[in-house]
């Protein structure tokens, strides 16, 4: 992986990432920073497999991580999650395995939708991951009934909804946070401003100052928070879930990030974006910010690198191995879990 050195630092001392993550910091930021190795190792192995037309479609969220691991461990096992386009290691992060999401990748008969989803729309039912909708928005909407269905039963839990800036456009963004408000319900709006929406440039979305800005306007806290920052992000995190999950009003975070990948595999931003987005965004890179931090304060050994690297990429040619020798689903299971059995089926009255 390319190490620049013009690379914004992260502005922690040792004390106050010790004081956010308590007694094991060290093993804790470490274990953040090998899900960051592993997703890049995921999206680039994965873009490369689109290209040799081994998978239909990928969208790849380089750039994005210190969101998704933060987010990932901030949320409890009660939390529901509903991302947006690019939460995948959201998932892997709350326990689904590795493998379990290559098979969704590759469509074959292990994989959770038994091949009847678009790849990387994966479900994650047993980590309460909700199956991403493509429809820009729509889940902004699915996130506010499920922390209306939350509170109903007074349970200590948050929903954790994603979006792009681009959602922020969508009926359902105003529907959801209005909605939400209004209730009190036990949500947190996640915003994930790569300030693009494929080609429209975030200024063309909106004329707010901010996007956070936008919460305000329905009575909600928000907040921008510095999205390549892990420690920035994970604070805020635990901070605003820990107040919704003790009975607090909903909230918005808004991260500001750059993306460093295209839109998806079917994108190239060369055509729209300036030509030095990309050297903007590599100064922002979350992973190289943590990697600097780690290693300026002596956590992290050169022959731990290595072996964080090597250990992702075993792990994930080891997942595709599988999913590739694995058949694709029997024609039989077309319209398994589709329909539920009716009420006389059932033998209801
Ligand atoms: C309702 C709807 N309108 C348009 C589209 C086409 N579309 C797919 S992704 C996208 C842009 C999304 O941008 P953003 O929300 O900022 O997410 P990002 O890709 O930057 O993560 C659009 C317009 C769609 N999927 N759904
Ligand atoms: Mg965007």
């Amino acid at each position: 992986m390319d190490r620049p050195s013009g690379v914004e630092p992260l502005e922690r001392t040792k004390t106050e990432v010790t004081a956010l993550f308590g007694r094991k910091a060290k093993s804790s930021v470490l274990g953040a920073y090998r899900w960051m190795v592993l997703a890049r190792t995921l999206d680039a192995r994965m873009l490369a497999l689109q290209r040799q037309g081994r998978v239909g479609f990928y969208g790849a969220a380089t750039g994005q991580e210190a969101v998704n691991v933060a987010g990932g461990l901030a949320s409890a096992a009660d939390d529901w999650v509903l991302p947006g386009l690019r939460e995948q290691l959201v998932a892997l992060v709350r326990g689904h395995p590795l493998g379990r999401y290559v098979h969704h990748l590759f469509a074959d008969s292990a994989d959770p939708a038994l091949g009847r989803n678009m790849p990387c729309h994966p479900s994650a039912r047993e980590v309460h991951y909700v199956s991403m909708s493509s429809v820009i928005g729509t889940q902004i909407s699915h996130a506010v009934g499920v922390a209306y269905g939350i509170r109903r039963r007074k349970a200590s839990a948050a929903a954790l909804a994603f979006f792009g800036d681009g959602a922020t456009s969508s009926n359902d963004f105003h529907a959801g946070l209005n909605f939400a408000a209004v209730w009190g319900l036990p949500v947190l709006f996640a915003c994930t401003n790569n300030r693009w929406a494929i080609s429209v440039p975030v200024e063309r979305q909106t004329a707010s100052a901010t996007l956070a800005a936008k919460a305000k306007a329905y009575g909600l806290r928000g907040a921008q928070v510095d999205g390549t920052d892990f420690f920035a992000c994970f604070e805020a995190f635990s901070a605003a879930l820990d107040r919704i999950r003790a009975g607090g009003p909903p909230e918005m975070l808004a991260f500001l990030l750059y993306r460093m990948t295209a839109h998806s595999s079917s994108d190239d931003p060369s055509r729209y974006q300036p030509t030095d987005w990309s050297e903007r965004a590599a100064a922002h890179d979350p992973f190289i910010r943590l990697e600097h931090w780690l290693t300026g304060q002596g956590w992290l050994e050169p022959q731990v690198r290595e072996r964080v690297a090597e250990e992702a990429e075993a792990e994930v040619r080891e997942a595709i191995r599988v999913a590739e020798a694995t058949p694709p689903p029997e024609p039989s299971t077309l319209t398994a879990d589709v329909f539920a059995r009716g009420r006389s089926e059932a033998g209801a009255p």
